[in-house]
């Protein structure tokens, strides 16, 4: 069975269903996560969904990057949420009446003319703009997008490696546990014990008007976003330690697509006639970053770095995997990652078919509760990826089918239950159909053949 694909269109009532959902999300210059719970632009919501179009429209591909990219702030940074003007301002919280960018954030040069937030969400945005290249490097080459797209690439991660090197080892850190993406992963309870809460009803949770609350992060860590988040705002949303971050966190799962988008912007100022060597040089660096900083030899995979306390982290979360997508990894680390998949913790192939965001066996695994302990589709397409870049080819395709079958018998759930597969959280969710389509019709990156 090994390496062997189903033939293509196998999965086309599933393609149809997922190119639906990216047809009923799209609002004419980008697409949402929900029509429901998440109605703007996210940005690594954006990467995922491009990554998934460019196999019917590599244009409407190339439009979802450059509308995220309009936004970008002349620091550099690629805001997590672009507000859509045409919406309800109360549709969403916190909305752009909480965020106030074109005025809180004018100093480190937010838009004048675009609302958005000031905090960041993980760099997979290289990669997704290479990917999209290569479903049509003619028409690409004809439009210019990768010319347009490096300058914009090269700026955001620059803001990452110059203005969020918080612990001054080379690594990002993020200042609010929505960075990651990985909103209330049981990463953050030490640190974000130290956060006081903004006073329960002083605002109003919309995503409780769309999803179940046992889905979803509490009311005590939503009082810790809101305060987090505002008094990043109220200083400007200035980063570097005269601004006192009160959370700080090196998060393994955004210096590993960093350092794998990277390797994605070497490959475009290959494309575009510039020199990929700085580029291969940094994602050396930030591999070999991770591995001193973060890598836990007895835990089996990466951890978080508290940089306030400078102490790791001891809970097992997904993102202590995802370095499993660099090349350069030390062989013998990447060798223990993927027993650290299949075992116990994560139980990949054994006791589930998708890899859960947390620890099975944490004491805070929940299999309802967002990102603390239920399965996403990013995380196990990055990891389907991991997985066939270090040889591991019957693992890979095992995962591929189980994302395909998953996504189509959940309505293409935001989330599902890692034990039963049953959809939690919305459905009709974009990077979930996105990123379906795209093991549905991708080759993959190898080495496997096909
Ligand atoms: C806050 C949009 C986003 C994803 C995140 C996911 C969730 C937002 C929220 O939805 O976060 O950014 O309101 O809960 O955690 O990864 O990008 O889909």
């Amino acid at each position: 069975m090994t390496g062997i694909r189903p033939p293509l269109g196998a999965y086309g009532r599933l393609a149809q269903g997922a190119q639906r959902v990216l047809r009923d999300n799209w609002t004419g210059s980008s697409t949402v996560p929900s029509r429901t719970l998440y109605p703007h632009q996210w940005s690594w919501d954006s990467a995922f969904i491009a990554i998934g179009l460019r196999h019917r429209s590599p244009r409407r591909a190339q439009r979802e990057l450059e509308t995220l990219f309009t936004a970008q702030w002349g620091d550099g940074r690629i805001p997590h949420i672009v507000f859509n003007p045409a919406v309800p301002r109360h549709a969403y919280f916190p909305g752009p009446d909480f965020w106030r960018s074109s005025t809180a954030g004018a100093a480190a040069g937010a838009p004048a003319d675009t609302e958005t937030s000031g905090i960041v969400q993980p760099p997979v945005h290289a990669l997704a703009a290479l990917l999209v290249h290569r479903a049509d490097p003619d028409a690409s080459a004809r439009h210019g997008f990768l010319d347009r797209a490096r300058p914009r690439l090269a700026a955001w991660h620059g803001y990452l490696l110059r203005a969020r090197d918080l612990g001054g080892h080379g690594l990002v850190s993020a200042v609010h546990p929505w960075e990651p993406g990985m909103d209330n992963s049981p990463c953050w309870d030490a640190p974000l014990a130290r956060v006081t809460p903004v006073p329960p009803g002083t605002f109003h949770r919309a995503d409780l008007d769309h999803g179940a609350a046992a889905d979803r992060p509490t009311d005590l860590d939503y009082g810790r976003y809101v305060r987090l988040a505002m008094d990043y705002r109220d200083g400007g949303y200035r980063d570097g330690p005269a601004t006192d971050p009160r959370f700080a966190v090196e998060d393994p799962g955004i210096n590993a697509l960093l350092a794998a988008s990277e390797h994605a912007l070497a490959e475009i100022a290959a494309a575009t006639g510039a020199d990929p060597a700085p580029h291969r040089a940094r994602a050396a660096r930030l591999t070999a970053a991770l591995v001193d900083r973060l890598w836990d030899p007895a835990a089996g995979l990466f951890l978080c770095r508290d940089v306030l306390t400078g102490t790791l982290v001891p809970e097992r979360s997904a993102a202590g995997l995802l370095p499993l997508l660099l090349p350069d990894l030390p062989p013998a680390i990447a060798r223990t990652l993927v027993r650290t998949v299949r075992g116990a913790h994560f139980g990949l192939g054994r006791t589930v078919r998708l890899v859960p965001s947390y620890d099975l066996l944490g004491g805070a695994f929940d299999p309802f509760r967002y990102w603390r302990g239920p399965a996403w589709f990013n995380v196990n397409w990055l990891l389907e990826r991991g997985l066939r870049l270090h040889g591991e080819t019957a693992a890979a395709d095992a995962l591929r089918t189980a994302v395909l079958e998953t996504a189509a018998a959940s309505d293409f759930a935001e989330y599902v239950d890692p034990y039963t597969g049953r959809a939690r959280g919305t459905t009709s969710f974009g990077w979930t159909a996105a990123l379906a389509l795209d093991l549905a019709l991708d080759p993959g990156p190898g080495p496997s053949p096909g």
